[in-house]
């Protein structure tokens, strides 16, 4: 059995990642306890669109290189998060709409995935382009009032850009197999892969809380998706009140599917979380394990004990 999720999620060729913010680099708490556990990397918020196209044409890579330099000298490979997305758009990007939006799209694309060419495992080229609720509809946002093929022309972009990077689209409250928003996403996937729009993943955000409870058919979903033929990832995890069982029950139904890449969890303590009053993560403030992380971790060591046998065999 291995003693760290990173060691243990590649037993079965998968990686465990978390969310890296880049202020929080300099805190050797954090950084020690990254940089032991994890193999994967995301910029919490350094590569999105506001970040890295501050100005129009202008591109800054100042704050995503920290992260993505931090990762590759300590071992991670990285995912790109995100290239397209309704939110954190710089001001100039939100008061663009229609064909002058859809240009400033490509560029955007262009110009990230050029600086990091060959360099990113899986990009989330869209973000949560889907509405919540019952409608199964696309989100409202300046990028959908652009066309309804927004989308299909944001990864075309991007398989250009970089044809090494593996091109996922990402979204939240689409792992209940039951829910209008995870069916409209599905009937998308299923569409560009039928029309040979160049699509390689899909990741699973998977904010649990009591609004969005996980569900014990979230493993019928991915298996669904990974039935069009595509990846599947967890890309955000995180858990109210971060039950151990549902922690193992998430963990098991990523091994449980072969096309399941891996998983991310959306930050390190508990304090570093977007959501730190609900506790969801995996360390405590301190830095210590919590019981959450025992059970991901015996999970991906295939259900055995962390710890050594009583008998020392
Ligand atoms: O909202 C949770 C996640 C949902 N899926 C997409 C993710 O990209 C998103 O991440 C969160 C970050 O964890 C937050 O850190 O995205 C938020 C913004 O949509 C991030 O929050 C922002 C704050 O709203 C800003 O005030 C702050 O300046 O973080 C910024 C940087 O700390």
């Amino acid at each position: 059995a291995e003693s760290t999720l990173g060691a243990a999620a590649a037993q079965s060729g998968r990686y465990f990642g978390t969310a890296i913010a880049s202020g929080r680099l300099s805190d050797s708490t954090y950084t020690s306890i990254a940089g032991r556990e994890f193999n994967m990397v995301t910029a919490e918020n350094e590569m999105k669109i506001d970040a890295t196209e501050p100005q129009r044409g202008q591109f800054n890579f100042s704050s995503a290189d920290r992260v993505y330099n931090w990762a590759v000298q300590n071992g991670k490979q990285v995912r790109g998060h995100t290239l397209a997305w309704h939110s954190q758009q710089p001001g100039w990007m939100q008061s663009l709409s229609g064909s002058a939006l859809r240009q400033a799209m490509i560029d955007h694309i262009n110009g990230v995935m050029a600086h990091y060419k060959g360099k990113i495992v899986q990009w989330d080229v869209v973000n949560e382009a889907f509405a919540d609720g019952s409608s199964g509809a696309r989100r409202d946002s300046n990028l959908q009032r652009s066309g309804n093929d927004w989308i299909e022309v944001a990864f075309r972009t991007a398989r250009a850009a970089d044809p090494s990077a593996k091109l996922c689209y990402n979204d939240y409250n689409v792992e209940n197999w039951t829910w209008a928003k995870t069916q409209a996403m599905y009937n998308m996937v299923r569409d560009f892969k039928q029309r040979g729009v160049p699509i390689d993943c899909v990741g699973f955000q998977s904010h649990f809380n009591s609004g969005s409870p996980y569900n014990s058919n979230f493993r019928t979903t991915l298996q669904n998706f990974a039935a069009l033929g595509v990846d599947v990832a967890i890309t955000e995890l995180d858990i109210q009140g971060a039950p151990a069982s549902t922690y193992a029950n998430v963990t098991n139904d990523c091994l449980a599917v072969s096309r399941c890449l891996g998983i991310t969890v959306w930050g390190v303590r508990d304090s570093d979380s977007w959501r730190s009053e609900q506790t969801p993560l995996l360390f405590n403030n301190d830095g210590s394990k919590k019981a959450a992380y025992t059970a991901v971790l015996d999970a991906l060591n295939g259900g055995a004990s962390s710890e050594p046998p009583a008998d020392g065999g």
